[in-house]
Formats: C-alpha cells, sequence, structure tokens
C-alpha cells in the first residue's frame, strides 16, 4: 500500500541525509534524519529551515528511539474481553487488516445509517498532521464531534481564542528581534515548551543574549523563569488579578497609554449604552463615537480617529453614554496594586515597579525604520499560554494580560505581542497562500486565516447542541471537557441533545491520561458500543478499544503541510522567512503497521464516502483548477500530497521536488510581520458581542434549569476565582498545578529510553515540587514519598522534592506521567498522575470557554502514615 521503494533496507551502504519533520511534540521542527544501510542513526536539525532553523530539542534528537522501541504495534489487535475498563485485561488477539477493516468499516457503516453523529472522532494534539486527514473524514461521514482530549482543554480553549480576536492568530509571542521586555505569564515559549518551542529556542536566546529583560509571572521558576530577568512567583490561577492591578497603575497612577493607538485601532472610542451595547447609528447601524470636533455622536467611520473621545459622558438623544475606554478606566479603579496584592500574592511595590517598568519601555509613540519602512515602535510583551488559560477564568485571565499590550500599542508592531503569521502576502510567483485579517461591519477584525470550528470573531450563534461536547451552544470554547465529565448524560439530557455517542475513532491520543481523572475518563471510554484505536503503542487509552491499528510513525509518515497554516516558523526577525517544509517516509513500515492517511481514505472507500472526502480535501487544501480532486476517483495520499503542493507552488515542485529539497523558503516583507498599521481593523478591547451571545445563551439554557453565571459574560475582563480560590477545609492548603518537562511532551515520551533515563537523572521529571521552607513545616524531607489529595478525596502519591523555585503555596507536577499500564514499560510506574487531581464536570469548567480547572487545592501527608 505504502510505496517505500526508495526507503527500502535492501540497498548497501545507502547513506542519505533526509529532509523531515519531527513530530514528538507539535512544534514540527524541520529535521534531517542520517539513514544508513537502512537504520536511521542520528537525527539533527535542519538548517535549511525557518522550522527550528537547525536546533532541536532533546526529544526530537531522541525520536530515534520512539521509532525503534520493541514495543511499537505492529500488527492489528482484536479484543476478546468483552468486559472494559481500567483492570480488564483485553485479552488481544492478532487480525489481518481485511478482518480489522471489515468490522470497522461494518460498524461505522451501521452507525451511520442510524445517526452519523453518534460517532466521535479523538485525535493527539501531538501529530498536527493529523487535522486534514480526519476533518476530511468527519465532513464526509457526516459527524460534528471531533475530540482533542486534553488539548485545548488544558491549553487552547482561551489562549487561541483571544490571540484569535486579538491578534488574527493561533497564539502569540515576543518580536523577539527588537523587543526589550517580555512578561511571560504562564507560558514558557522559546525555553522548552510551548507553541514553536523549537523554533523559539534560539530566537529567544538571542534575544537575551542582546539584552531583552524577560519576567517570568509563573508559581514555579522553571524553565522560562530560570532563564529570565526576574522571576515573579504568584498565587496558582491569579493571573488576572496581577495584569488588571498593572493596567490600573498604568492608566489610574502613570496615565500612560497610547490614546492614539486605541483610538485608531480599537473598539475603545466606541459609544456604549446603558444596556451595555453599542450605540448605533440609526441611519447606518454602525457603532459610534463621539466626535470631540463635531460634539456629536457620529458612525465611527466618519470621524478622524484622533477627534474620538476616549473618556467623558455623554447625552445621545437623551441618553447617558460613555466611550468604552472610559468603562475600561472606571472599571479598573477596584483593581488596585493593593488589591491585586491580597490575590496573586504579588507584593503591590512590585506590581507598581512591573507596570511602570512596562510601560516605559514600551515607548509609546515612537517609531523605528525597518527596512525602508517606518513603523511602529513598543518594544514590549505580554505573554501567556498554558499556564495562565488553564483556569475556570482562564478568558478574563489571557484577556487581561493581552489588555497590556493594546493599552500601550504593543500589538503586532516591531518589538512587541506578535500574532504567529497572521498576514500573508502569498507565495511570490503565484500569489497564492496570501491572507490578511479584515473588518467586519463594526470594524473588529475578522481574522485571514484560522484552523478551528468556526472563527474566533464573529462568534457564531448559540443554539441547542448539536455536538456532543456542547461546543455549539459554548460558542466561545474549542474543545470540551463534555465527552468524558462525570455528569456528561445530566447535561446531555438537560440540553436534549438528539443522540448518543456510540462509537469512537481515536487516533493517538491517551485520553484517559491527558484529559482529568481516571475514573471518569475511564467510564466515559467504557460506555463505548465499540472503539477503534489508531496507534503507536498499547496505551492505556488504547486497552479500551476493541480494535487496534498499528500506525507509521514520524520516520515512517508522509505530510504535504508540516508548518501550514504557518504556526511553526516564527514572525519574529526579519530575517526569517516563510518556510513550507514536509514530512517524509525515511523508514519503512515495519510488520503490519499502515499510514493512517491511508486508512482512512480506505475506510472512506468502503464507506462509499469517498467522493465527499476529496470534496472536503479540496475545501480543507483550497485545492483550485486541474489539482482539485475529482468524483469519487480513489487517489492515493501521495498523489493529494502531489496535488497540495502543485497547487501551492508550481506544477514543477510537486512532492518529488520536495522530497528532494524537504522545504520552500521566500523573504518576509516588513508588512508581513508588523502588519498591524497596515490593515484597516479595530480588536475589541471591550467584549461588546458578549452581551447578545449570554443573552441568546441564557434564553435557550434558563428555561432548561441550566444557570450560566452572567459574570463570566461581562465584556470587561476580571478575576473570577478558581474552586480552589474558596476552600475553607481545614490542611487543604497548598495549589496543585502542572507545568511541561522540558524532556517529555505530554504523557507520549516516557516511553522513550532516552528521555526516561535523562528523566530519572533530573530532580523534577519524575517528583513532587513542594517550597523548601513549607515542607520543613510540615516536617517533610527530600525524597519522602507522600500522598497529595484533592477536596474530594482524590489522591496521587509520589516522592516530594523540596525547593526554593516555587511558590510556598504551590505544589508543581511535572508532565502527564505516571503511566500504568503494560503497553509503554519503560513508562509504567515513572513520575506522578498529576490529573487524578482534577475534577471533571460543570462546577470545574469554565462557563464561557469550556477550559478546564487546572488546579486543585490538597493536602499532603506522608505516605507512611497514611498507609497505617
Ligand atoms: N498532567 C498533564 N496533563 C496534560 C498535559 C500535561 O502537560 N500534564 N498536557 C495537556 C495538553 S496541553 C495536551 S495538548 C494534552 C495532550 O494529550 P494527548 O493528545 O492525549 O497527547 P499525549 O498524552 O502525548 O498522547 C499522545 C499519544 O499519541 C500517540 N502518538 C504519538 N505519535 C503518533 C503517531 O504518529 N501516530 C499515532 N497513531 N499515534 C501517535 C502516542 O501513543 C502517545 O502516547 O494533554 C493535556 N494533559
Ligand atoms: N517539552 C515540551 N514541549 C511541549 C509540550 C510538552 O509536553 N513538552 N507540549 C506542547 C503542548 S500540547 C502545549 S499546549 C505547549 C504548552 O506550553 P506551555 O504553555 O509552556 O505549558 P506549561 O509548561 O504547561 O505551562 C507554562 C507554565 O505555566 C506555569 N503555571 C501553572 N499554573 C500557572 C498559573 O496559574 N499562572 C501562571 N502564571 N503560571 C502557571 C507552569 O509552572 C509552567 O511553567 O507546549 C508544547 N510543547
Ligand atoms: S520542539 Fe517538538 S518538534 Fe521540535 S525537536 Fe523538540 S520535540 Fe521535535
Ligand atoms: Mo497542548
Amino acid at each position: 500500500m505504502n510505496d517505500m521503494s526508495d526507503i527500502g533496507g535492501k540497498a548497501s551502504h545507502n547513506d542519505k541525509w533526509v529532509p523531515t519533520s519531527c513530530a514528538l511534540c507539535y512544534g514540527s521542527c524541520s529535521i534531517l534524519a542520517h539513514r544508513v544501510d537502512g537504520v536511521v542513526v542520528k537525527i539533527e536539525g535542519n538548517p535549511e529551515s525557518s522550522v527550528g532553523k537547525g536546533r532541536l530539542c532533546g526529544k526530537g534528537v531522541s525520536g530515534i528511539m520512539t521509532h525503534y522501541d520493541p514495543n511499537r504495534l505492529t500488527v492489528p489487535l482484536r479484543r476478546t474481553n468483552p468486559k472494559k475498563g481500567l483492570d480488564e485485561d483485553p485479552g488481544w488477539k492478532e487480525i489481518t487488516w481485511d478482518e480489522a477493516l471489515d468490522e470497522i468499516t461494518a460498524q461505522l457503516r451501521r452507525v451511520r445509517e442510524d445517526d452519523p453523529r453518534k460517532l466521535v472522532v479523538q485525535r493527539t494534539t501531538t501529530v498536527s498532521a493529523s487535522r486534514i486527514p480526519f476533518v476530511t473524514f468527519i465532513a464526509a461521514f457526516g459527524t460534528p464531534n471531533m475530540s482533542m482530549a486534553g488539548g485545548g482543554l488544558h491549553c487552547g480553549n482561551a489562549a487561541h481564542l483571544l490571540s484569535g480576536v486579538m491578534h488574527a492568530s493561533w497564539s502569540i509571542v515576543p518580536d523577539f528581534e527588537y523587543c526589550n521586555y517580555a512578561i511571560y505569564f504562564g507560558a514558557s515559549k522559546g525555553h522548552g515548551a510551548g507553541h514553536a518551542s523549537g523554533s523559539n529556542m534560539k530566537l529567544a536566546a538571542d534575544a537575551r543574549a542582546r539584552g531583552m529583560k524577560m519576567v517570568v509571572v509563573d508559581p514555579m521558576c522553571n524553565f522560562a523563569a530560570a532563564k529570565a530577568t526576574e522571576w515573579v512567583p504568584l498565587r496558582v490561577g491569579t493571573d488576572a488579578a496581577l495584569a488588571l492591578a498593572m493596567a490600573h497603575v498604568m492608566v489610574h497612577e502613570l496615565g500612560m497609554y497610547d490614546a492614539p493607538y486605541l483610538q485608531a485601532k480599537t473598539n475603545a472610542p466606541y459609544l456604549i449604552g446603558p444596556d451595555k451595547r453599542y450605540v448605533r447609528d440609526p441611519a447606518t447601524g454602525k457603532p459610534t463615537v463621539w466626535d470631540l470636533k463635531a460634539g456629536a455622536a457620529r458612525p465611527f467611520g466618519e470621524v478622524e480617529a484622533a477627534d474620538m473621545a476616549l473618556d467623558g459622558e455623554y447625552d445621545v438623544d437623551g441618553v447617558r453614554v460613555t466611550p468604552a475606554f472610559a468603562l475600561l478606566r472606571e472599571h479598573l479603579r477596584k483593581h488596585t496594586p493593593e488589591w491585586g496584592e491580597k490575590i496573586s500574592t504579588v507584593p503591590a511595590a512590585n506590581i507598581r515597579r512591573l507596570a511602570r517598568e512596562f510601560a516605559q519601555e514600551a515607548r509609546i509613540g515612537s517609531t523605528i525604520v525597518v527596512d525602508g519602512v517606518t513603523l511602529p515602535y513598543r518594544p514590549v510583551a505580554a505573554i501567556a499560554f498554558r499556564g495562565s488559560q488553564g483556569h475556570m477564568n482562564s478568558l478574563y485571565n489571557f484577556f487581561a494580560i493581552d489588555l497590556l499590550n493594546h493599552l500601550v500599542g504593543a500589538a503586532d508592531v516591531v518589538g512587541s505581542c506578535l500574532g504567529f503569521n497572521p498576514a500573508s502576502n502569498g507565495f511570490p510567483e503565484n500569489d497564492r497562500l496570501a491572507y490578511m485579517p479584515y473588518p467586519d461591519d463594526d470594524g473588529l477584525m475578522i481574522p485571514g486565516t484560522w484552523m478551528g470550528y468556526h472563527m474566533p470573531y464573529p462568534v457564531a450563534e448559540p443554539r441547542l447542541p448539536q455536538k456532543a461536547g456542547l461546543q455549539d451552544f459554548f460558542v466561545m470554547s474549542l474543545n470540551t471537557p463534555y465527552l468524558d465529565s462525570d455528569d456528561r448524560e445530566e447535561l446531555w439530557d438537560k440540553f436534549e441533545l438528539p443522540y448518543r455517542p456510540e462509537v469512537m475513532l481515536n487516533f493517538g491520543a491517551n485520553s484517559l491520561m491527558s484529559v482529568g481523572n481516571r475514573d471518569a475518563v475511564a467510564k466515559a471510554l467504557a460506555d463505548y458500543k465499540f472503539m477503534v484505536s489508531i496507534d503507536l503503542f498499547e496505551t492505556e487509552t488504547t486497552r479500551f478499544a476493541d480494535i487496534v491499528l498499528p500506525d507509521c510513525g514520524h520516520l515512517q509518515t508522509l505530510d504535504s503541510r508540516s508548518n501550514y497554516p504557518f504556526i511553526f516558523s516564527l514572525p519574529a526577525g526579519m530575517g526569517s522567512e516563510w518556510c513550507w517544509p514536509i514530512r517524509q517516509p525515511v523508514l519503512p513500515p515495519v510488520g503490519e503497521q499502515r499510514r493512517f492517511q491511508d486508512v482512512m481514505l480506505e475506510l472512506g472507500d468502503r464507506l462509499g464516502i469517498r467522493a465527499d472526502m476529496n470534496a472536503a480535501y479540496n475545501a480543507a487544501m483550497n485545492l483550485e483548477g486541474a489539482y482539485r480532486l475529482q468524483g469519487d476517483r480513489k487517489y492515493s495520499f501521495e498523489e493529494i500530497c502531489d496535488a497540495d503542493l502543485k497547487n501551492n507552488f508550481g506544477p514543477e515542485r510537486g512532492l518529488e521536488w520536495f522530497k528532494e529539497h524537504g522545504v520552500i523558503k521566500w523573504p518576509k516583507k516588513p508588512e508581513e510581520v508588523y502588519w498591524r498599521p497596515f490593515a484597516d481593523v479595530r480588536v475589541p478591547v471591550y467584549w461588546e458581542f458578549l452581551v447578545p451571545v449570554f443573552e441568546k445563551m441564557d434564553a435557550i439554557a434558563a428555561p432548561r434549569g441550566i444557570k450560566i453565571p452572567p459574570e463570566y459574560y461581562e465584556p470587561l475582563p476580571d478575576f473570577l476565582p478558581c474552586l480552589s480560590h474558596c476552600c475553607q477545609k481545614p490542611g487543604f492548603d497548598l495549589y496543585a498545578f502542572y507545568y511541561r518537562d522540558v524532556l517529555h511532551t505530554n504523557s507520549f515520551t516516557m516511553e522513550n529510553p532516552w528521555l526516561d533515563e535523562a528523566a530519572q537523572l533530573d530532580p523534577f521529571s519524575y517528583t513532587i515540587a513542594i517550597n523548601a521552607e513549607t515542607g520543613r513545616k510540615k516536617g517533610l524531607k527530600d525524597g519522602a514519598r507522600i500522598w497529595v489529595e484533592n477536596e474530594k478525596g482524590r489522591k496521587v502519591a509520589g516522592r516530594v522534592h523540596l525547593t526554593e523555585a516555587i511558590h510556598p503555596e504551590g505544589l508543581g507536577v511535572a508532565a502527564c506521567a505516571g503511566h500504568w499500564g503494560d503497553g509503554m514499560p519503560i513508562a509504567k510506574g515513572k513520575g506522578v498522575f498529576f490529573n487524578d487531581l482534577l475534577e471533571l464536570d460543570w462546577e470545574h469548567s469554565s462557563p464561557i470557554n469550556l477550559s478546564l480547572d487546572l488546579c486543585a487545592r490538597v493536602k499532603v501527608t506522608l505516605a507512611e502514615e497514611n498507609a497505617k
């Protein structure tokens, strides 16, 4: 099935460096795999590519060992034990591909005829290349249910939404080349994890060498903080309190903000009525601003930015109205540094200093010439990611942090907070791949390109859910807890979900470990009538499958777009380039392994949905003209990749060209990197659209007995506590959180012997970090075995590591370790399974974007005592 003729192991003294892409995390760094006589002996970074720029992390280098792991799946398996549970042995029996595909097809056909929505496809974020092959399959099959397991639910539900609404981008990063002052809120971009971690490493290191100050707000002094100018420890989950207090200082105490930017590039001057909505012009329906020259309310498009009022109160047809900025100013009044200190524990004096440094370093009003173009210069950036957004208050945490950028105009201009490639002039030879943010009727920004279910803005209409994860009701969400939560049946009943999920097709995700506590997820997995898992290993999740299919790994597989939509090659650096690498097979399948893309096409053919899959491929890859896939013709995945590449880069640059060259590059222009001054768009510092969204949601939910807390839908951000902040139980005095280990990716890499060996030598990878002083007060000794118990009595055990490098109230656990299954024997028993401390229900999910609350108030006891 797979054409591996050029990579077979037969030829002697065949010595080649093959350009391809890593997939040990989703960073997709470009690599060179050194293959000698059919064996990969070394993996290095590919210096020809901008994705990683020749750098690799330890995981990328160790990819060899994941490939050659003797525990890899090599044959399709069928379960013989009908019972599914944490303690059930599946009783695997080897079967042929034909037997496997026959049975899967029969099950899929049955469910499709009954109700296609009963199929849930779940895939891992780690293999970003899996998006299109599964998006096309679910579109043709007719199910809206695609899950990313713990992906997004833990990391992206706010990060992508906010980055999308405010930067037209999937993620944000400091402009490492020009930034002088970056403040990180729970993110490690460029220092061990995060988006484009590999690509960022050199940029971040060079920036530090150049003298960029880096302040890292984090309960733990781990990878980013250890390299920073300053570590700011804070109480877990309180980022909004710190950011809002900084904004208070800037607006109320220093009076330092970029009024011309706010007037021209945000909705700060839009007039707001007592109903919290825009005051619209009766003739045009456009939002109005107060025209200081004319002394009247006028549509925003008809007034010079400099004449738009940001402050004051005005009378429009007898109604008192206020510019959004004046409301923001008033709103921030209560967020004093003293208030911020109480919540975040960061001393008020430090909050004042940080705010002053940030505002001063922003050099409001300055410009700089880059490549002959004069551009705004704001060399500061406030950055956030998984740590600050993984809470009940997910959205407001991120909103408050990004507001710091917008207050000083540090958004997508030189030195500032940049989105990941939101604007592209396209491939110069044919202008394909061109996209640019553009305005809606209200002047607000719509991204030019996006990856999610729906654009972050404008927000979709909430409706009675058709998705089992309820995302079409919670329209500000991406990924969902409600496929696995304890209360999902109850929610499905209340929301009148017209069907129940029945079949799961899992690709790689280890949801049993990556989502939340294992009891809840195990119950959800066992409830599927039929489950298929396409995987590299028999993971804990895969043990719940009826049929297991052995996949090809990153050194064996193919992908025509390992870096599109350009989220892994960074905007930062004018010397940087647009870069399109591919992933190509370096080694053949072992045993009966088959590439998942081929398997999905084959299943499409067996189900008779190839024509719809072809159409979905045309749409997903934007294939045009001669490259459009026709009717129900059976294209191989090679042919599809070839069409994708020629469609974008011309007939002479198909798959063969890319297999030889590995990557194509072209230079970036200043207006592509620093696009904001060139796009006629505004972004909302006041989220007016939340008001109607809430009204519509409440109209659906309230009659069904579902209370949506309105405080999460206010147009201005605030600090809303996690349940852990409200816990009064005696003895529960620590906030447990997790963080990524630089040596591991999620739950995947503990099975890799090199990475496992390094992690065993590391004092943090497999232990529980507690502040040394706190530990001493509790009578804990370094290395002691302890129990960590959450409020509901869920417990995990592990060895404590006492350290100065953690907040006195924090309890930090690295990675997603603590495997218990036999299918990954090197990983088994290593490290601590943090997620057993996470409750998985309505109460612990953000009621606006469904982020799961990733902190737990815990009590710590010595394991020996507890065992008595
Ligand atoms: N405690 C804790 N929990 C977490 C996280 C954490 O850091 N700590 N991270 C959270 C985040 S942000 C995310 S995105 C999720 C991620 O959660 P998941 O997407 O479930 O990712 P992993 O846990 O890495 O599991 C990925 C599995 O995919 C399989 N796999 C890898 N490559 C391939 C391939 O090429 N083909 C196939 N078929 N399978 C493959 C491997 O078996 C691997 O075990 O976890 C979340 N949960
Ligand atoms: N090495 C490595 N790289 C990876 C991955 C991996 O597993 N390992 N996974 C990839 C994926 S899926 C993702 S989503 C990204 C995630 O990349 P990051 O966002 O960097 O993820 P984390 O390390 O989980 O969280 C960042 C920091 O937040 C801190 N933190 C925890 N709680 C809080 C809080 O309440 N407030 C603040 N301010 N900080 C807090 C943690 O201590 C940690 O230092 O990395 C990607 N790259
Ligand atoms: S950062 Fe991710 S993609 Fe890059 S080398 Fe490391 S594991 Fe591979
Ligand atoms: Mo993630």
